[in-house]
Formats: C-alpha cells, sequence, structure tokens
C-alpha cells in the first residue's frame, strides 16, 4: 500500500515540476489582452476599439460631427449622411459648405456629391 501512495505522491510531483518548467520556458504572453471572450487580442486592435467607443459617445454615427453639433445644424446624430447624397456630414459641413440636409444644396437638378467630386 505504501508502495502505491509513494507511487502516487512521485508521480504528481513529476507532473508538477513538469508544468513549473513549462511557465518558465513558455512564458504566459504579457503583449496580449484578453478579449470578453476570452481570446487574445491584438493590442493595437484593443486600443483602436476602445478609442472608437470613446468617440462614438459622443458622435453616435462616427461621421465626424459631434451630436451636440448635428442638433444644432439640424443633421441626424445617428445618420452619417443626413441627406442621402453620398456625403457625409461632416464633409458637407466642413469640406464642401454644402447643406447637410439638402442632397441638392443649390437646387439646380443635380445632386451635391456630383457638383463637388
Ligand atoms: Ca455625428
Ligand atoms: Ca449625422
Ligand atoms: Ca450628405
Amino acid at each position: 500500500m505504501l508502495k502505491y501512495i509513494l507511487l502516487i505522491v512521485g508521480a504528481c510531483g513529476a507532473v508538477a515540476l513538469g508544468v513549473f518548467a513549462a511557465s518558465k520556458i513558455f512564458p504566459p504572453a504579457t503583449n496580449v489582452v484578453p478579449s470578453e471572450a476570452g481570446a487574445p487580442v491584438d493590442p493595437d486592435h484593443a486600443q483602436f476599439a476602445a478609442d472608437l467607443k470613446a468617440r462614438a459617445a459622443t458622435d453616435a454615427d462616427l461621421d465626424g460631427l459631434s451630436d451636440a453639433q448635428e442638433k444644432q445644424l439640424g443633421t441626424d446624430p445617428n445618420k452619417s449622411d443626413t441627406d442621402g447624397d453620398g456625403l457625409l456630414d461632416r464633409q458637407e459641413v466642413n469640406i464642401f459648405k454644402t447643406d447637410p440636409t439638402k442632397a441638392d444644396s443649390d437646387g439646380d437638378g443635380v445632386k451635391d456629391i456630383d457638383e463637388v467630386l
């Protein structure tokens, strides 16, 4: 009986030693961040996702105009292209100076995107 107990204790010791050795040979990766699902993800991706989430808190449609700016401008804070003309709200306001609520700002029958590009 003692022989079997010693055999079991010896086997457990060998396994413990093996696990210890493996942890020294293959240390846990330090450059990965566990995802919500438990799978490791690229830290750059994790940072990008965190930045995007932070940005979405103030710019729901991620069009580059904050929800507050969109409220002031009369554009849809949940739609990146309020008038559906193919130009983002931010592009119309900051770059092309067209009306982000009208697909044809000057009413000449030609859509803004065809006039500015
Ligand atoms: Ca927005
Ligand atoms: Ca918008
Ligand atoms: Ca537009």
